[in-house]
């Protein structure tokens, strides 16, 4: 690293986007940074302080800019949109606010000089920041960033987890959980505002008994949220909006006389369970647990994120019924959907605005998005939790309630049913409230997140909300964000692209199309080969430098990475490795062209079947590898610890992308949309947003196989997975091989719950129903890869008709169907 002044350090020399600057001349700031903020001399600094040094001097460029942001959508009066969500998987941040900025000349020039640092090291200390489970965090982050590009003012609220997604490790093929400590050491991008701190009020109050943390009904108390907030940077650094994080704290250091008594805990105890509320994200991504301590947090969320909303808006106006003009919010899911009742409760309790008004406005201000079909995810809340926390919202929740069900009533004479069916309380049992009923009722808009996801969500799952509100509901289909996941994931890749049609592509992926006659070409055919073929030489080289792995990228790259849940049928697709396994054992001279299958993915902690996937998966890796007749030709690959960096890395190098599971239960998917704009090739089922995808670049050029959706329903009364095992001689093998412990000689009979939910409890994700169809539908894909030229120029198409699938058409999509929200184009 360069650590005297011997360049020049102008910024303004440089070609890097609209920034604003000081007069001084000496912009080394980078030099400043590495020495003075850890006070180490630059030559012996860690990789870690380098990269706080660079990200620090990549903040001071930005401040500028996102002070300007913020004067500019206030003096506009613009209406802003607020995206709440309890998950933002954001991942590393340096290399892609490099980009969006538009400075990499000067990173290269400036900060980069020292032929002794190895920056592709730097760049891996910064943590991925892990504050989410998968697609909808993901979504989340990929939505704020096409907000900034779009120029759309916009904010993110969420919380800042000490602890994100864990850390997985795999010990003798087990998934081992590791906590994620990911603000051990500061972060450079976030700027802590605790002047802007809100407070929460809380009806109850805790205290410790023998080591556990009891709430005390009727003692009121509050929590205090700090604002940490994070630079948004739309690409070409114009816009940068803020993502705001709260992290939970309490109002009293501690106590004094309880200190002075020796009670030590007790006086800190306050501090400790209040701290606690933002501590760690629930790690479950399809089942509500119903925890009390989830509870706290999907309330803290709301209540600190809608006081300051409003503080906002009153900042500029004084006429609540401007709201909806001024303010959209929308709900990620029922998480945040106590928004409702908290948002009614400031405009009656604090607006003193009469009912109807109040819910007028509510209704107008607020949007929801459901991500799932799974029963088992849809969120009930006890109504004692209410009591306890914040009885007020319970209060108007039953009054919401009551008005809703009296117009039922009215529109529906003495249909009892239809009454209990649509009603915000379940009443069997424990009361509970009906989260997704809130969000519908409470909102202007529902959306589903791809077009057949939105299908059943109106037809089979509300179907009665559909018939009441048959205007609110809609679709959005997905998208994810270019920039992250081509222009700076696949730098070979985008710049061949760039190349063949210009840079426009990067912010309007309708351009895409222009590669369309290129599929023809065999230069650039040669060329997008090349440009995966150096994707996967990188991949190999940062596996084996990062895990120690090795692969052989002379093998089909085949992927399947994304959450490990029976419904997404991991298991089908290691049947599938062992059939063709079977295959090679009773004709060791069949010709199959070679291939690793790669799996990645968490399991939820507490879901012991998924962690048993993990275990086969990882253990028919070793058996084939040991195995003369398989080794070399059909390789599995658990990669440990899934995030947002390993799919930055994984996805450029892929060939196959696995989507597969059971048809109407994968709301969209987003990782299918990664790789087909990286050039690979689906196999997939006929659901999400894969179905989209396969329209808008052909069925001829996608490997889709199975059942259908309507096709599944159809068959849940009948279905028989005996039957396949019966008649399929492949499908019986394969799972007898199981059976007999092949591939647990040392641990016989672990995988019996596989054998078991697949044979003697229903197959309930129909794995043996698709076996064959899919079985036949690899054989194509294989068949294909044989002929490089067919291959590639399918390849080609689906990058070409990938463009459908940017989270900028999404945004643009809620911008003017749901939020009512233009750009508000930031100045020079
Ligand atoms: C709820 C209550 C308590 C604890 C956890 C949860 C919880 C947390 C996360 C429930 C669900 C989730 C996450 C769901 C999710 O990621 N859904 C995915 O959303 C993507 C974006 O729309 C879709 O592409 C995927 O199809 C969908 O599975």
């Amino acid at each position: 690293m360069a650590t005297s002044t011997t360049a020049s350090r102008d910024l303004r020399q440089y070609e890097c986007g609209p920034f604003l600057f000081s007069d001084r001349a000496d912009h080394d700031w980078y030099d400043r940074h590495l020495m003075f903020d850890h006070v180490v001399s630059p030559e012996r600094a860690s990789q870690r302080e380098r990269f706080e040094a660079v990200a620090r001097s990549l903040r001071d460029l930005l401040t500028q800019r996102w002070l300007l942001t913020q004067q500019t959508q206030e003096q506009a009066n613009a209406k802003r949109v607020y995206y709440l969500s309890m998950e933002f998987l954001i991942g590393r941040s340096l290399v892609n606010n490099i980009v969006n900025l538009g400075v990499e000349q000067f990173v290269r020039d400036d900060l980069t000089t020292d032929p002794q640092q190895d920056w592709a090291a730097v760049i891996e200390t910064e943590p991925d920041a892990g504050l989410g489970n998968g697609g909808l965090g993901r979504l989340a982050a990929c939505f704020v960033e096409s907000l900034a590009t779009l120029q759309i003012p916009a904010m993110g609220y969420g919380l800042r987890y000490e602890y994100g997604i864990f850390r997985q490790e795999i010990e003798n093929g087990y998934q081992v959980e590791h906590p994620d400590h990911w603000l051990m050491q500061p972060d450079p991008w976030e700027v802590p505002r605790p002047q802007e701190t809100v407070q929460v009020p809380v009806a109850c109050s805790f205290r410790l008994e023998n080591g556990v943390i009891r709430a005390v009904p009727g003692q009121a108390s509050h929590l205090l949220g700090v604002p940490y907030d994070r630079p948004i940077v739309g690409y070409g650094g114009r816009t940068i909006n803020t993502l705001r994080l709260w992290g939970a704290s309490s109002p009293d250091v501690f106590d004094f006389g309880e200190f002075s008594s020796g009670d030590f805990v007790g006086a800190m105890l306050d501090r400790l369970v209040a701290e606690t509320v933002t501590r760690v994200l629930y790690p479950d991504d399809s089942t509500s647990a119903g925890q009390a301590l989830r509870f706290v947090q999907e309330y803290f969320l709301v209540s600190c994120s809608l006081a300051d909303i409003v503080a906002r808006f009153q900042r500029s106006n004084d006429d609540w019924n401007a709201l909806p003009d001024k303010v959209a919010i929308q709900l990620n899911d029922t998480h945040p959907a106590m928004a409702v009742g908290e948002l009614m409760r400031i405009l009656l309790d604090q607006g003193g605005l009469g009912w109807d008004e109040a819910w007028d406005i509510t209704v107008r201000t607020l949007a929801y998005t459901n991500h799932t079909l799974l029963p088992e995810a849809l969120e009930k809340w006890p109504a004692r939790m209410f009591e306890l926390v914040c009885p007020r919202l319970l209060e108007i929740i039953y009054e919401i309630n009551r008005r809703f069900l009296d117009g039922v009533r009215e529109l529906y004479p003495g249909d009892n049913g239809r009454v209990e069916t649509l009603s915000l309380i379940e009443e069997s049992g424990e009361r509970n409230v009906r989260m997704a009923h809130l969000a519908v009722v409470g909102t202007h808009s529902t959306n589903g997140v791809a077009a057949i996801h939105s299908r059943l969500l109106r037809d089979a799952v509300l179907p009665e909300f559909a018939e009441l509100f048959p205007d609110r509901f809609n679709n959005k289909t997905n998208g994810v964000t270019p920039r992250r996941w081509l222009l700076v994931a696949n730098r070979d890749l985008s710049s061949l692209i760039t190349e063949a049609i210009g840079d426009g592509w990067i912010t309007d992926m309708s351009r895409l199309r222009e590669l369309l006659p290129l599929a023809d070409d065999a230069g650039f055919r040669q060329r997008f080969r090349e440009a995966k073929r150096s994707a996967k030489l990188r991949f190999a080289d940062w596996l084996k430098a990062t895990t120690g792995q090795t692969v052989d990228p002379d093998t089909i790259f085949d992927s399947q990475i994304k959450r490990i849940h029976e419904y997404k049928r991991q298991l089908l697709n290691v049947l599938h490795v062992i059939v063709l396994y079977n295959r090679l054992r009773d004709d060791p001279t069949l010709q199959i062209p070679p291939r690793t299958f790669f799996f990645a993915g968490k399991a939820a902690p507490a879901y012991q079947l998924a962690k048993l996937i993990i275990k086969l998966i990882s253990n028919v890796g070793r058996t084939l590898d040991a195995d003369p007749v398989s080794s070399g030709r059909l390789n599995v690959t658990f990669l440990p610890n899934y995030n947002v960096s390993l799919a930055m890395q994984l996805i450029p190098a892929s060939e196959v992308s696995e989507q597969i599971s059971t048809a109407g239960y994968e709301a969209s998917g987003t990782g299918n949309m990664k790789f087909m704009m990286n050039g690979a090739l689906t196999i997939g089922t006929r659901d999400g947003a894969t179905i989209e995808m396969a329209e808008e670049a052909g069925e001829e050029n996608f490997f889709l196989f199975g059942l259908t959706a309507d096709e599944v329903a159809d068959s849940r009364g009948w279905y028989s997975p005996g039957w396949h095992y019966d008649h399929e001689p492949e499908t019986k093998r394969a799972l007898d091989l199981i059976r007999d412990n092949h591939f647990s000689p040392d641990e016989p009979g672990i995988f019996g719950p596989i054998l078991d939910t697949l044979l003697a409890r229903g197959d309930y994700y129909m794995h043996l129903a698709d076996l064959t169809a899919y079985s036949q539908a690899q054989q194509q894909v294989s068949a294909l890869y044989a002929d490089p030229e067919a291959w590639t120029r399918k390849a080609i198409i689906n990058v070409a008709c990938s463009g459908k699938f940017s989270s900028d058409r999404s945004i643009a999509e809620y911008a003017s169907d749901i939020w009512g929200a233009e750009p508000c184009p930031v100045g020079d």
